[in-house]
């Protein structure tokens, strides 16, 4: 039986999250949930439909209660017996377009004075969404506002927490700051003059081909995989015991570690740790550019090719070198001719165009400022 959250909450803000797949929709949500819980000392719950693919990212989460608080936020789990004496806070905000529950839709259409009710979007740096972000929906006698975020100043920015610069200095001012990251993280301790890479991607038939380029690369290689789908594309090079968190292979110049699944703190810290990050989907992306380190980005496949739209809006707002652009477009399939690892001295080439790019992001306000802003505008 589903415990039921108290029945009147009025000052709450309610995050709904309906996991699709992967780690993305949970990812932006718990990190947003934080942020406006912490920073903002605003009252948060976060309703999620699968605590299981939380709990990846929270270890500290128990998926058989219906309610915790984790780091100030009140987490729910979103069952299909969604209580009907649940009632709507000042806000709600659907994530990704998730279906809100009609018992709580019902309540808000009571509600002589509704919440501000958000539709958090996809991010894109698409410039149609200039002209969408903060506009209204009517829904019944209900309003909806669509939130977008963004690299325009016109979007509702990014996610960026006010302490992830100061954090992310003083690690990696820490004295042997790579052996430490290696140590603590039961890896092999660090070659003079390794590269590191972290490698966070879906299946790409183009993987082996990179891991076998890395094979011979001048200087030794360490590659960092995050347990999961990388792996599915890996099998045909790496040994099955390998494809695991806590494998270990060497082949030439290149050494292969499995990681487990951490959290995002640690996720970061990884980031900030590697020379070159392959990230994927929406957030890691984000956290790629706020590490600012040269990086490639696997972007979330859709059906319909609208990736590869995306990936070139992104790449323009970037001012990609050329060769970044290559690489980027063979990875994500878009060009079928060769323009695999264009070798490290580029790749280290990129740093300037991706710290030019966050600065120009720095001067924008975060998306959890700009929509703390957005609320107090619309209540
Ligand atoms: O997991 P993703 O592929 O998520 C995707 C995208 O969001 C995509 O846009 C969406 O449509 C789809 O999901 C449904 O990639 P993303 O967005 O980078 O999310 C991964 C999250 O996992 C991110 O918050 C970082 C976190 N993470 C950890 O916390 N620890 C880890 O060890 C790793 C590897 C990731």
């Amino acid at each position: 039986m589903m415990k039921t959250m108290p029945p009147i909450a009025t000052s709450y803000w309610d995050i709904f999250c309906s996991v699709v797949d992967n780690y993305g929709d949970i990812g932006v949500t718990w990190r947003l949930a934080r942020q406006l819980a912490n920073e903002y000392q605003l009252p948060v719950r976060l309703w999620i439909d699968d605590l299981a693919s939380f709990q990846r990212l929270c270890s500290q989460l128990d998926t058989t209660l219906s309610e915790q608080t984790i780091d100030n936020v009140l987490i729910g789990h979103w069952n299909p017996n969604f209580p009907a004496n649940v009632h709507p806070g000042q806000v709600v905000i659907e994530a990704f377009a998730c279906e809100l529950p009609l018992s709580l839709r019902h309540s808000m259409q009571q509600m002589e004075r509704p919440p501000v009710w958000l539709n958090l979007e996809y991010l894109t740096a698409e410039s149609w969404i200039d002209g969408c972000h903060g506009l209204p929906s009517r829904q019944d006698q209900l309003t909806k506002f669509f939130f977008f975020p963004g690299f325009s100043v016109k979007s509702g920015g990014l996610l960026c927490e006010n302490t992830l610069f100061a954090t992310r200095q003083q690690w990696q001012q820490q004295s042997e700051q790579r052996q430490q990251f290696c140590r603590h993280r039961h890896l092999l301790p660090p070659q003079p003059n390794e590269l590191f890479i972290s490698l966070f991607s879906y299946e790409n038939a183009a993987l082996p081909a990179l891991l076998k380029r890395w094979q011979s690369h001048p200087t030794p290689v360490r590659c960092l995989i995050p347990a999961g789908r990388t792996l599915n594309s890996l099998s045909s090079l790496l040994p099955a015991d390998v494809c695991q968190a806590g494998g270990c292979w060497q082949q030439g110049a290149l050494t292969v570690e499995v990681l487990p699944m951490t959290d995002q703190t640690a996720y970061d810290q990884l980031l900030w740790s590697c020379d070159f990050n392959i990230v994927r989907g929406e957030d890691s992306f984000v956290r790629a550019q706020w590490a600012g380190r040269p990086f490639l980005w696997h972007i979330y496949p859709q059906d319909d090719d609208a990736h590869h739209t995306k990936l070139d809006a992104f790449l323009d707002w970037l001012d990609a070198p050329p060769s970044m652009r290559a690489f980027h477009r063979h990875w994500n399939g878009i060009a079928t001719r060769d323009a695999g690892w264009p070798g490290w001295a580029t790749v280290d080439g990129w740093r300037d165009c991706v710290q030019t790019a966050r600065a120009r992001l720095l001067a924008m306000p975060d998306l959890a400022t700009q929509l703390q802003r957005f609320v107090q505008e619309k209540r």
